[in-house]
């Protein structure tokens, strides 16, 4: 049964602002490859197409981070990224970007087409403006205070430190991130997409879509029992796709408006490439074609929701026929995150071992429906005591058996016994469980049947014992070689969407000149008398101590992104009277007030026991004023007095500063006037 479906597969377009990590394969990328290749090896005519994607607030944030444009940064990581995929055999046909010329048309024609059909709302609105630098702020841009748990650094679109979600107007003290100013409300309009409206129409498609994944079907049903929200397709950066339209100068599309049209524009230019530009129809206009959007659990909501709903009111497209996103990996049991430095990037991971083992143990541990965990003594034992110690053990006995004692050619078979049959008949028993696995898209249990098989292969030539029968039944012994070749030679091929480098290497020992094709694949892929060559062995071990260097590799690198290090450095050492000049003392506030045209001073009434003062004190953005009163200080006591903004401070309060800036109280429990020494 050849399978001539059209199919076009897409992977989430990463933004073009870093370098690629794990969790980024593991996502949305190792998967579609694996069931590309698979369906490819079915003779289905598939399109994978993938791309980078160039704008968003992720990208500018980098830009201004190092202090160069945002093309600068685009421009970097799509060619890194691009490499990077390259080296790890994710078989794209096209990789685009959407900072391109086509793009660019492409998602303007879809804007304006949904325009003309009268789709979007027109919405006037307040938002957030930063005066100083002249420009409406996008969510990520306003920082302030999380009005759910006080976090001071939250930002508008979300409290890293409780997780809410925010949008910039619920701060308290909201600042620009940009200018450090107080914004201000401004007008402006923006074109939004009434999901709201269309919500009936999107469940009543949904419906039929039982055999979705229980984990994206479950965000989704969560999403539409909230109710869906119009969401704008337009923002007011400077960034981005031009919105096209009268009205609308100066804004730009919404980056998760144009990304998911990138699929659509990097299909047009591969097309165009293979000098043929209508080919795109094919996969995009022709509704036998079936979609499939490979992502992580974070992308859910655009390519379940917001995509399909724009396909399907632009109405010259196909829809996904599934979404098989991924849950999240962890690494070592912790987050994988780029800031703290916990991450293995992928570039870093190939210094040291080759793509096919990571594909492998990254396969076997897909986070493909709840969260999963990567480790360095997992990865180790993945290798070793699978992919060494069964599949390559098993190819390399069985080939260098057969080219020291049958000639180096596959021998014939004759008056096979039942363990022998039961071997080969393995091979279609495993294929049927493996290819049930890659159409329900559950890897996890492709990769897992698939090495079953090499372990059938291993424990049967293990039981045959070939070089007993080898003096006294060379019959068996042929028989044990042939039953082990037509193994490995099915192996050659059941396992190539998960380890295309080292199946390939293994076809060129078996001799294997036949169709590398799924249906092809069978007991009798090897002709007796045929030549085989073997080789090195497919797969070594890794050693332990390889495996501490990458754990020291990564505990020091996160190490040096501790926040431990952005304390300050200990001060020089002083003298013991020097110290003693020091009149510190327990006290107490009894009154606080902010000082007119400062944002930082407070004046504040203290009880040091011995008498009352009025200190000065920096703190106003650390401290909720009402709360001061019986506040318990350390004052420093004999400080010079000083005219702090037309006030006499006489004193200082002990402040902690953390590594983030914040200020805290030094308390202590002792009565006011108490001396600290
Ligand atoms: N760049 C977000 C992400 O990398 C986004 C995916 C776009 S897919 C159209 O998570
Ligand atoms: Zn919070």
């Amino acid at each position: 049964m050849s399978d001539n479906k059209r199919i076009l597969v897409t992977s989430a377009l990463p933004y073009a602002n870093g370098p690629l990590h794990l969790g980024h394969l593991a996502g949305a990328y190792l998967t579609a490859d694996f069931y590309v290749r698979y369906k490819r090896l079915t003779g289905a005519d598939v399109a994978f197409i993938c791309g980078s994607d160039e704008h968003g607030v992720p990208i500018t944030i980098a830009a201004e981070k190092e202090g160069v444009q945002p093309q600068d940064i685009v421009d970097r990581y799509h060619n890194i990224n691009k490499k990077a995929f390259e080296e790890f055999g994710i078989s794209f046909d096209y990789y685009g970007r959407t900072s391109s010329k086509v793009h660019h048309e492409t998602s303007q024609e879809f804007f304006k087409h949904l325009y003309d059909k009268g789709f979007f709302k027109k919405k006037t609105e307040q938002q957030l403006y930063d005066p100083k630098s002249n420009m409406f702020l996008p969510d990520r841009y306003v920082k302030g205070t999380c009005p759910n748990c006080s976090y001071e650094e939250a930002y508008g679109d979300q409290c890293e430190k409780c997780g809410s979600s925010l949008s910039p107007t619920e701060l308290i003290n909201p600042i620009s991130a940009l200018s450090g100013e107080k914004p201000e409300l401004k007008e402006t309009e923006h074109w939004y997409m009434p999901l709201g409206d269309l919500q009936p129409k999107l469940e009543a498609w949904l419906e039929d879509k039982s055999d979705w994944k229980p984990n994206v079907m479950g965000q989704i049903k969560s999403w539409l029992n909230d109710g869906l929200a119009d969401r704008a397709a337009t923002r007011d950066l400077t960034w981005g796709v031009p919105v096209p339209i009268e009205g609308a100068e100066g804004k730009v599309l919404y980056v998760w408006f144009d990304a998911p049209i990138g699929y659509i524009s990097a299909t047009k230019e591969w097309g165009q490439e293979q000098g043929n530009s209508e080919l795109w129809k094919d996969y995009w206009q022709d509704k036998s074609t079936e979609l499939y959007h490979f992502i992580g659990k974070d992308n859910i909501v655009f390519h379940c929701i917001m995509f399909p709903i724009m396909l399907m009111e632009h109405g010259d497209y196909v829809l996904p026929k599934n979404v098989p996103a991924n849950e999240f990996l962890n690494l070592e049991g912790q987050k994988l995150s780029t800031s703290r430095g916990w991450a293995v990037w992928l570039h870093e991971y190939l210094e040291d071992f080759s793509p096919d083992l990571l594909r492998y143990a990254l396969g076997a541990t897909l986070p493909e429906s709840k969260d999963s965990d990567f480790s360095w003594k997992d990865f180790q034992a993945r290798v070793n005591n699978e992919l060494a110690a069964v599949l390559g053990n098993f190819a390399f006995r069985a080939l260098s058996f057969t080219s020291k004692y049958a000639d180096s050619k596959v021998p014939s078979s004759n008056e096979l016994k039942q363990i022998d049959n039961d071997a080969l008949n393995a091979i279609e028993v495993q294929k049927e469980k493996i290819t049930k696995a890659y159409e329900a898209f559950r890897f996890k249990e492709a990769i897992s049947e698939t090495m079953q098989l090499a372990r059938i292969g291993n424990k049967y030539f293990t039981e045959t014992e070939p070089w007993k029968t080898r003096n006294s039944d060379p019959q068996a012994c042929n028989n044990s070689l042939y039953v082990s070749l037509q193994i490995c030679a099915a192996l050659s091929v059941l396992m190539d969407p998960i380890l295309p480098d080292s199946m390939k290497v293994l076809r060129q020992q078996l001799g294997f000149e036949g169709e590398v094709n799924w249906d092809a694949v069978n007991s009798s892929m090897l002709t007796s008398g045929n030549d085989i060559q073997p080789g090195e062995v497919l797969f070594s071990k890794i050693e332990d101590s390889e495996i501490e260097s990458q754990m020291t590799k990564l505990e020091e690198r996160a190490a040096a992104n501790n926040p431990a290090s952005k304390f300050e450095p200990l001060k020089e050492n002083i003298e013991f009277p020097d110290f003693m000049k020091m009149d510190i003392r327990a006290g107490e506030i009894l009154t606080a007030e902010k000082i007119e045209k400062s944002d930082k001073l407070l004046k504040l009434t203290v009880d040091i026991g011995v008498e009352t003062r009025t200190i000065v004190s920096g703190i106003a953005k650390h401290v909720d004023i009402d709360q001061l009163k019986g506040q318990k200080v350390s004052v420093v006591a004999n400080l010079a007095p000083k005219k702090l903004m037309g006030v006499k401070s006489e004193g200082m309060i002990l402040m902690a500063e953390d590594s983030e800036g914040k200020l805290w109280f030094v308390e202590t429990a002792s009565e006011a006037g108490s001396t600290i020494t």
